[in-house]
């Protein structure tokens, strides 16, 4: 399986964020992709950098406006005298103008950002469009013929939004893939996400939508991140009614009741009948991770790329999560090398 990354990935770095009451680093820092990268070229895999395209790739999948906003976010920070890392400072909630963009950089930050602990800094712009361009490519070759491609994204992407942005996510770069494959000849694709946390971004592109099927499996939002969405009962609305599946699951959750709902979450793949398959793959999952609550083990991601590569799909598999930096990258090239050896 080939690989896509960009070196520029690591002019994304947030700094600090809230934690237990205390400011600790980022969990989504930039030395993740280093691990992943040396574990990808121990295992053998080609590393190459990503074609590029255009900003117009992006509006498939988010608003205009909104990608506008992140690409001059800080230039227009730094405009008004200010430096450092941006957070919002008030959000539009139940009572509120939810509707009206204001004119002033705090006022939009708090109408396109969902949480405060997602910071953005002079280089997040750049990182955040080439892993897009990461994951374009990845799709630009499973739609050229590749059987399978990884794209070793940072910032990931799962909870950003066709307008919004959170969970250390700007651009939705699985949804970008998918868009891409669909436009390239798939009439239907299925995204699979695996991150411990809800893809809230990626079911929102698709809530309406039933040519990209969005199957994701979780930890519960009643008490894990994002909260607000990725509850068993959301199946999508209008066209879409019935092309959302969310498989919400408990805290301490082991391989044997992961791998049941991943049975369930595959089976709702196969009935939908997709072209291709783009797989959100976070490995937050692991026992290890320090802000996740499942407890499955190093051995268990080959065994989860072993049952993805049972569906026989041209696969194009995209960076989420994952934060226990010292075995990221073991746990992600198990499940390539997983897939690799199940296929
Ligand atoms: C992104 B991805 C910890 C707060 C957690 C956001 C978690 C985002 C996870 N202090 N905040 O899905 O791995
Ligand atoms: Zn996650």
């Amino acid at each position: 399986m080939r690989v896509v990354h960009s070196p520029r990935h690591a002019l994304h770095d947030g700094g600090m964020e809230l934690h237990r009451g205390e400011l600790v680093p980022c969990f989504e820092m930039p030395a993740r992709a280093d691990f992943i990268l040396q574990a990808v070229r121990q295992a053998g895999l080609e590393v190459s950098e990503p074609q590029a395209f255009g900003l117009e790739s992006l509006w498939g999948v988010h608003d205009a406006g909104f990608v506008e906003f992140l690409r001059t976010a800080h230039a227009q920070w730094r405009a008004i005298g200010k430096q450092g890392f941006m957070l919002p400072s008030g959000f539009p909630a139940r009572g509120m103008r939810r509707d009206h963009l204001p004119s002033g950089i705090n006022g939009q930050m708090g109408y396109y950002a969902f949480d405060a602990g997602t910071p953005i800094v002079q280089g997040t712009w750049d990182a955040a469009f080439a892993a897009a361009q990461c994951a374009l490519t990845a799709a630009a070759w499973v739609a050229e013929g590749e059987r399978s491609a990884y794209a070793l994204c940072r910032p990931p992407g799962h909870h950003a939004g066709h307008s919004t942005y959170g969970g250390y996510c700007f651009l939705n770069n699985a949804a970008l893939a998918a868009q891409h494959l669909r436009e390239r000849g798939c009439a239907r694709v299925a995204v699979l996400d695996v991150d411990y946390h809800h893809g809230n971004g990626t079911q929102d592109i698709f809530w309406e939508r039933a040519d990209v099927l969005v199957v994701s499996l979780h930890g519960t939002p009643e008490t894990e991140y994002p909260y607000f969405l990725g509850y068993a009962d959301e199946r999508g609305a209008g066209a879409g009614e019935g092309f959302t599946h969310n498989f919400p699951l408990p805290r301490g959750t082991t391989w044997a009741q992961y791998s049941a709902a991943l049975d369930s979450a595959l089976d709702a793949v196969a009935r939908f009948g997709p072209d291709a398959l783009v797989v959100s793959l976070g490995v937050d999952t692991y026992v290890g991770d320090p802000i996740s609550a499942f407890a499955l083990e190093r051995e268990h991601f080959p065994l989860m790329g072993r049952r993805l590569a049972q569906l026989r799909l041209p696969t194009v598999f995209v960076q989420e999560g994952g934060y226990a930096v010292e075995d990221l990258g073991l746990n992600v090239a198990g499940v390539l090398e997983g897939f690799d050896a199940g296929r």
